[in-house]
């Protein structure tokens, strides 16, 4: 079956909003309501984290993969956003590799192996290179942002990441004036992913950027959430963030990273030529087919807000698209 006669993305809009498990209750089927409100939190992050082999407690001093020391519950971003918890962050996710279902990659990717790992870095560049991620880290420094995802089909979460900017690692390897865009692939592993193979998709899963766009100060190679590493079904061990842009293209574990002449074809465009195109800008203004981009739902709310241009991030990106129709490059 040719790929554009498939749905990808479920419609999620449509869901009653009380279907989309609030932190409450997943401390209630935990079982961890008797402990208390005050220290369920704490405690269930701390649970969540033993699963992903991290067993240092939540007082220790971070461990060198996801940098600086991450925020508490309740930190805010630049436009006064609440951070999501850790809870809903890591537990209501879109991971096609391990199931289209939303609550399944927390559990499908609980033993997920992402050491040894490393990311191979080529294409157009004067000074290609495979780094490991400790490698990275320890180069690149990874630091605190917090960053609003909005995905494509409506809903939309604040993240307290750790990682470094892209564009320190591209200056690195030296792009030759050939380089114009940057190509991302991400980890094909059947073995462990079974979603792999259920259904006809394009793995593995690629995305891309135009190399201004991935030189952006915002342009975040994610290595730690919560001042933790990330969990798996999060993206570990290394995940793109381009806040600015819908989800799907913030590909998780990634492994090769290319910068290349010529604009390509990702796996989302594959799926779905009319439904998803190269560039991905959040705009409120081009619906998607199926979804209305207008307005957005934040995990954990009922009430729907207003989806802002670029997501809030104007600023920082417009001068970019200058002078392009972006009803035409969505
Ligand atoms: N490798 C890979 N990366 C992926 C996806 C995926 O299915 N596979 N889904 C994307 C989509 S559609 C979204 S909305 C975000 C979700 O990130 P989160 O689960 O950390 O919130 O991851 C993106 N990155
Ligand atoms: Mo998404």
């Amino acid at each position: 079956m040719p790929y554009f006669n498939r749905i990808p993305h479920t419609r999620y809009d449509d869901i009653d909003p009380a279907e989309v498990t609030p932190e409450s209750v997943y401390r209630n089927r935990r079982g961890l309501m008797r402990l208390g409100a005050a220290g369920a939190g704490l405690i269930t992050g701390s649970a969540l984290l033993s699963a992903c082999g991290d067993l240092s407690g939540l007082s220790a001093a971070p461990t060198g993969v996801q940098g600086t020391p991450g925020p508490t519950s309740g930190a805010t971003d630049e436009l006064n956003e609440q951070v999501n918890s850790l809870e809903q962050i890591s537990n209501y996710n879109n991971y096609y590799e391990f199931s289209t279902d939303k609550e399944e990659p927390a559990k499908l990717a609980k033993g997920f192996s992402t050491t040894p790992w490393s990311v191979q870095v080529g294409g157009q560049v004067a000074k290609p290179r495979t780094y490991t991620v400790e490698e990275l880290v320890e180069k690149f420094v990874p630091e605190e942002r917090i960053y609003r995802l909005r995905c494509v089909e409506a809903w939309s979460m604040v993240i307290p990441f750790q990682g470094f900017a892209l564009k320190k690692l591209l200056e690195d390897v030296e792009p030759t004036p050939k380089a114009k865009f940057v190509r991302f692939e991400t980890v094909r592993r059947p073995s462990e992913m079974q979603g792999i193979n259920r259904g006809a998709y394009p793995w593995p899963y690629v995305e891309g950027l135009r190399l201004d766009e991935a030189m952006n100060d915002l342009t975040l190679m994610a290595t730690g959430l919560y001042g933790k590493p990330l969990p798996p079904q999060n993206g570990a061990p290394v995940r793109l963030s381009v806040p600015w842009k819908y989800g799907f293209k913030w590909g998780k574990a990634i492994v090769k990273i290319d910068l290349v002449e010529t604009e390509f074809q990702t796996f989302w465009m594959k799926s779905g030529p009319s439904e998803y195109g190269f560039y991905a800008n959040v705009n409120p203004d081009v619906p998607h087919p199926r979804w209305s981009q207008s307005t957005e739902r934040r995990i954990g709310e009922i009430r729907r807000r207003k989806t802002l241009s670029f997501n809030g991030y104007s600023d920082q990106v417009t001068s970019l698209y200058q002078g392009m129709n972006l009803a035409k490059y969505f």
